[in-house]
Parts: structure tokens; sequence; C-alpha cells
């Protein structure tokens, strides 16, 4: 399939890349370009060339998925290098998304025209990668280091108004695009002069170098020990020290490099695996999503107003209903003060905070969920309140309105069994704080009909959610996997750990927290709870609790929290009950090293992610690596527990499994039957990705 078309207008060829879903610079698209290129400047009759797009995207990139394969001739910088050098004026159409390479495309161009609506970026620094053909050193000479290098350390793209301003680009278009780039190449032709971007070094000046190297002073300071950010520094570097030819060699080295690292391989790994997640099987494009136009949430408290907040910021009017007025009204001052933390904060404009607010209406009573699309419960933890709820709802909400729970871990079918309407009953798993946290599980429990299953998926997208369709279980994914790693964490006290050595082995892995800092936030009574509903105990857990040390809302728990303040001390009388609870149980306290608290903490989390999978509770491995990405901060530089299982080798897993099973007799230890099976035949959790396919 010809992924670039050519048309004329008058003397100038008009380049349409066609390459769906969103343009990839993939070795057949790159060969057409060049090739397209190179016909349009031997061609007598025609002036200059423009290079436009069709789809929703000018260019989204390279193709990562060609990343760590053998290179295809021609590599993107010889594109470009054919498109900078041609001996006729060549200018870009943006529309949509100029990003990665599509960025450093328009960058050899001669010109470039964008439409109001563009984005341009260079994002390859999140896939840990830095941009590879021409990008830190062809932006650079156009609008100088100091304000190239924050677009390419942040990754973010900017709008076509702040290239324009910048001089990124040369106009910004709300009329005919294509007409506007024929215009200027038309222009540059006739003039017989244009710039190459490569040759310009107007904006490398002195004060410019000065103002770069403090920002790579703060970059290094902060990520230094980050290889791409150590790698982006060197090469902006070299645009002022190197000529351009030498310079552009540098990159596609410092580039080169990067695509081996473990850390980008994973990086590219979750970018895909997240996408991977809106394919549910049985679940085809035929299967069409019921029209989400209102909401109604029950329960104004935390979860609820977050919730509230997710729709109303997605534009969907919806109703926050409470049994009392004064429960509505904490619940919406709870709204608006968020909102109003973000406009104080420049996040959030007076305006779109007003407007958003409006969107939220609140309601005493379920009868006011009569008229909405969808219906999201969000009441207290306790499945009698659920059963009350879903019975009342059945005969108030409207015919096909999806009814879903939030429920964190109670049974979805029981809740559906108290409806007529078993097949409009899901779980939309939310995670605190809903309005911020971007993981949402949906629960598919087998009622379910297939089309109020997409209808969830695709409201959270629309939610700008990463939506993980799940199976019904006990905590589901995420939660179910974070009980082993909360049991195994309690284990590794009464073995000889300290709370202060656990977290600080977790957050040197990467998490943000360590597992006593987050039950400390969270509340170490939620726990307590749960556990007391479950008839199940956990020593030293329990008796913090019973010592009324719930955590920061206490002052202490895990940790003390001397005058509120956010971040825990050790706290002796924590650590002798730890030492009695040990010497009640005859354990022998000893010390353990940080890489043997992560695989105790880690590895019975991946085989209960075994188990998940054997029961066909998650479609992938990927799917539960995007769980644990997006709903448990999970450092996105290792990919997530499967594919960290990978790189540590399953093989090895399930040796320490076995011998945490012998040391502690906890049979629950014993490696998952599919991670035997998975061993015996020498395969990885990746080789079964596209089982679920
Ligand atoms: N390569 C391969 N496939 C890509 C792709 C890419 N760059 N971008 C998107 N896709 C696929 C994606 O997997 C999905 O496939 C479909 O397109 C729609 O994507 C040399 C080295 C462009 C903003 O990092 O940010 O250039 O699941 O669901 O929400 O210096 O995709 O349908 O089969 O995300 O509308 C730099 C990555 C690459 C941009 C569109 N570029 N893409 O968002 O759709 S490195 C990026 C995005 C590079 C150079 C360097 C987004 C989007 P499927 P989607 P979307």
């Amino acid at each position: 399939m010809q992924t670039v078309r050519l048309a004329h207008r008058g003397r100038i060829a008009i380049l349409t890349i066609d390459n769906p879903p969103v343009n990839a610079l993939s070795a057949a698209l790159r060969a057409d370009l060049a090739r397209a290129v190179g016909d349009a400047v031997a061609n007598p009759a025609i002036d200059a060339i423009v290079i436009a797009a069709s789809g929703r995207a000018f260019i989204a990139g390279a193709d990562i998925s060609e990343f760590g394969k053998p290179p295809v001739a021609p590599i993107l910088p010889e594109v470009l290098d054919v498109i900078e050098n041609a001996a006729k004026p060549v200018v870009a159409a943006i529309h949509g998304v100029a990003l990665g390479g599509g960025l450093e495309v328009a960058l050899a161009c001669h010109g470039r025209v964008a439409s109001p609506g563009a984005k341009l970026g260079l994002p390859e620094i999140k896939l840990g990668l830095i941009p590879g053909a021409g990008g830190t050193q062809r932006l650079p000479r156009l609008i100088g280091a100091a304000k190239a290098f924050p677009i390419m350390l942040g990754g973010e793209p900017i709008s076509a108004g702040k290239a324009l301003e910048l001089g990124l680009v040369d106009e910004v278009v709300s009329g005919d695009l294509v007409e506007a780039a024929v215009t200027l190449a038309s222009g540059l032709a006739a003039k017989g002069a244009w710039e190459r971007t490569g040759e310009r070094a107007v904006r490398l000046t002195q004060v410019d170098r000065e103002a770069f190297e403090a920002q790579a002073m703060n970059a290094a300071a902060k990520s230094g020990d980050l290889p791409n950010v150590k790698a982006l520094i060197a090469s902006v570097r070299n645009a002022f020290d190197l000529d351009f030819a030498q310079a552009l060699v540098a990159e596609r080295a410092l580039f080169t490099a990067l695509v081996a690292d473990d850390r980008s391989k994973a990086l590219r790994y979750v970018f895909f695996a997240e996408r991977d997640v809106a394919r549910v099987p049985g679940i085809g494009p035929e299967v069409k999503p019921r029209p989400i136009e209102s909401a109604a949430v029950i329960g104004a408290g935390t979860m609820g107003g977050g919730i509230a907040m997710c729709f109303a910021n997605a534009g969907i009017p919806v109703t926050l209903i409470e049994t009392e007025q004064a429960q509505i009204d904490n619940g919406m001052n709870r709204v608006a003060a968020i909102y109003e933390m973000s406009v104080t904060r420049g996040s959030l404009t007076p305006e779109l905070r007003d407007r958003r607010m409006a969107l939220i209406s609140g309601a005493v009573g379920l009868t006011a969920a009569a008229n909405a699309d969808i219906v999201v419960e969000a009441a207290f933890e306790e499945m009698g309140v659920k059963l009350q709820i879903f019975g009342a709802l059945d005969g108030i909400a409207k015919p096909g309105a999806i009814l879903a729970s939030n429920t964190s871990y109670l049974d979805i079918p029981t809740i559906a069994a108290v409806t007529k309407r078993p097949q409009d009953v899901i779980g939309m798993h939310f995670f605190s704080p809903a309005n911020v946290m971007k993981l949402l599980e949906v629960v598919r429990p087998a009622g379910a009909a297939p089309d109020a299953i997409a209808t969830a998926v695709t409201l959270g997208r629309t939610l700008g959610k990463v939506a993980v369709v799940v199976g019904n279980c006990f905590g589901f994914v995420g939660n179910r996997m974070l009980a082993q790693r909360t049991r195994a964490a309690e284990r590794l006290l009464i073995a000889g750990a300290l709370p202060h050595e656990v977290d600080a082995a977790v957050t040197d892995f990467g998490f943000k927290m360590g597992p006593f800092a987050m039950s400390d936030l969270a509340g170490n009574d939620i726990g307590w709870r749960t556990r007391k509903a479950l008839g199940r105990k956990a020593a030293v857990a329990d008796a913090l609790c019973e010592a009324g040390r719930f955590g920061q809302k206490t002052g202490k728990g895990y940790f003390l929290y001397p005058e509120g303040a956010r971040t825990g001390q050790r706290d002796p009388e924590v650590e002798t009950l730890i030492a009695h609870v040990s010497a009640q149980k005859g354990v022998t306290r000893r010390s353990f090293t940080a890489e043997e608290i992560v695989s105790r903490l880690m590895d019975p989390m991946v085989n209960e992610g075994a188990r998940i999978l054997e029961e066909g509770i998650a479609a992938r491995p990927g799917d539960i690596d995007v769980i644990w990405l997006n709903g448990y901060s999970w450092p996105a530089w290792r990919g997530g527990p499967m594919y960290w299982a990978d790189a540590v080798g399953l093989d090895v897993i399930v040796r320490r499994l076995e011998a945490q099973a012998t040391e502690t007799g906890d049979v629950s230890l014993q490696p998952a039957p599919l991670l035997r099976k998975l061993v015996a035949e020498g395969k990885s959790f990746s080789s079964l990705k596209d089982a679920a396919a």
C-alpha cells in the first residue's frame, strides 16, 4: 500500500502521508517518503514540495514496534538528509500531532505551518530514549537550546500557538492548511533562497549556552543517574561544541545505545501494554458502547466526590446522591475545595472550574438517578449497604442504564443478583484519589452484557483513565496481589526486618512509597477492619491497631509523625512491639538485605498474578502490569510485576518461592501451576500475551 500519495497544485508537489492509524514512520513510509521527495526534486515541472498527512496525526514518530529489531534502510536520518538537502524548498503542513520523528521530519523541512489544534513534541525521553534523528541538533538551532532542552527533557507536546511564539512554526493557519503550505513553499521557491535548520547557528549564542548549562545542571541533579537524561545533556551540548554533521553522528550513537538499554525496553513494553488492554477478549469492534450523556454517583464521600469530578472533567453532567442534604453539602464543599486548589496552583482556570462545578449537582434520594445513563455506587464498603442500594436502583434506573459498583473487593454477581437486570451490573473500581489516579478496573461478572463492558471501557477512556477489564474475584487484580505483598511485609517484620528497612528497599526499587508508609497514609484501621471481617490475623498490624496506632491520622502507626509531619520517623516503641511478636512466635530474628526484602515482597505477588492468569481474571500478563503501573505506582522503567519476573527469570522466582514456602510452612507460597509450567517449557509470561488476543 502506498504510504505517500502525490498530488500537484500548479508547480507544487503535495506529498500526503497515509499510514494509519497515526502515520508512524515505518520502514515502508520512510522509503516511500524519501523516494517521493527525490522524484519531486528531479521533476522539472515542480518548483517546491509540501509534506502533509491524512488521518488524525501528522506523524506520531518512529514506529516504536521496530525498535530492537535490525534497522531497515533508509533509517530516518537518511530520509531527513534527503529532505533538508533537497534542491527545492520543502514545507511541512502539520495537523494533529507531530511527535518524535514526526517533528524531526518537520524540522528537516525549510518551513512549517500548523493548524491551531496541532501539538508538537519530542517525547522520546518518556521511552527512555532521546531524539535520534536530529531533534537534539535542529530544534536548538531553530529556537535556541535553552528553549529546546526543556521540551525534550519533559517530553510534553506544545501547542501550535506556543510553537509559533518560539519560532518552531512559521504560521498557524485556521483555514486551508495545505494551501497555506503551498503559498509558503511557492514563496521560498520564488525567492530562490531558503535556510536549512542544520545550518542555522544563530540561536546557539553564549547567552543561550549559559542558560542551557544552568538547566542541564538542574536536570543532572534531579535525574542525572538516568542514562537518557545524561545522553540528552551531552547531545544538546554537542550542538555548541561540534559541527552539525559530527553532532548528528554523535546523537545517533547516543540514541542507538539507549535503544538497547533495559529501562527503554521496559518503557516501550509499557507503551504497547497500555494499548493492548483495550483489546478485550470476546468484545470486538462490532460491540457498540451505549451512549453516556449523564451520570449519577451514589455516595458523596471522598471516592464519590472524586468520581463525580471525573465525569464533570469530561464534560458529562453528574448528580451526586446522598441520603441527607448535609452529606451532599460536605461532598460538594470537598469537590469545590479540590478545584479551588487547582486554580490556586494554576493548573485550572477559574472559567473551567466554574464550568465543571456547574456540571455537578447534588440530590437526596436514589430517585435522582432515574434518568442517568450510568449510575456509579460509591457507598460504604459493606455488602448489606450495596444490596439495599442496587435493589432500590433496579426499580428506579431507566432501562439500559449501566449500574456499576465502585467496590474494591466485594462480589459483583451477588450485587447483580438483587436486580432484574444482571446484564447491566458491573464493577468500576476507581482508585483514590479518583479524580487523579489513572487506573480503572472494569469488573466483568459472567452475566454482564458485552456492550455494558464495552461502555465502561469506552467511558474509562473518555474520563482519561486506563481501563483494564478484570474478572470477578476477591480484590479483583490489584488489591488481590497487594494483599500478598502486605502479608509478605508482615512476615518480614516478624522474621527480623524493621519497617524503615522494608520501606527503604521498596523505594530504592523505584516505588514512590514503601508499604508501611502507604499503610500509615491510608490508615492502618482500613486493613484491620477488612481482616476482622474476613476472620484473618496479622500479629504486628493488629497489635498496632489495638494500640490505636492508625497511622498519620493518629500521629503514629508503623512510624511516628510528630506535629502532623507527613514523613514518618522510626519509633522504638514499634520496634519493641515487633520484637515481642517475634519472641511470642518463637522466631529468632535475623537481618535481611534489600535484595532479599524485594524478592520476598514481589515473588508472592507474581505468584498471585500467575494464579490470576490461570483463573482468567486477567486476560494477559501485560494487563496485570498496567494495573500495577497505573494504580500502585510500580516504576514504569521496570515494566510491571510480570515483566519484572520475566527479567529476573521465572526459574529463579520458582526456586525462591519454594524456599520461602519451606522456611515459613506457608503452602500458599508454593509456586502456582502456571509458573511451574512456564519454567518447565522454558517460557516466560510474555509468551502468554498473544493467548489473550
Ligand atoms: N509507533 C508505533 N505504533 C504507534 C505509535 C508509534 N510511534 N504511536 C501510536 N501507535 C499505535 C498504538 O500502539 C495504537 O495501536 C494506535 O497507534 C493508536 O495509538 C526517531 C526515536 C500519537 C498521541 O512517543 O503518543 O520518534 O493499539 O491508542 O490515543 O527521534 O499514540 O490501535 O493497534 O495511543 O489517539 C515518539 C507515541 C516515538 C508518540 C495518538 N513518538 N504515540 O494517541 O491513539 S520514538 C511517540 C502517542 C521517535 C525519533 C524517536 C499516541 C498518539 P493499536 P493510541 P491516541
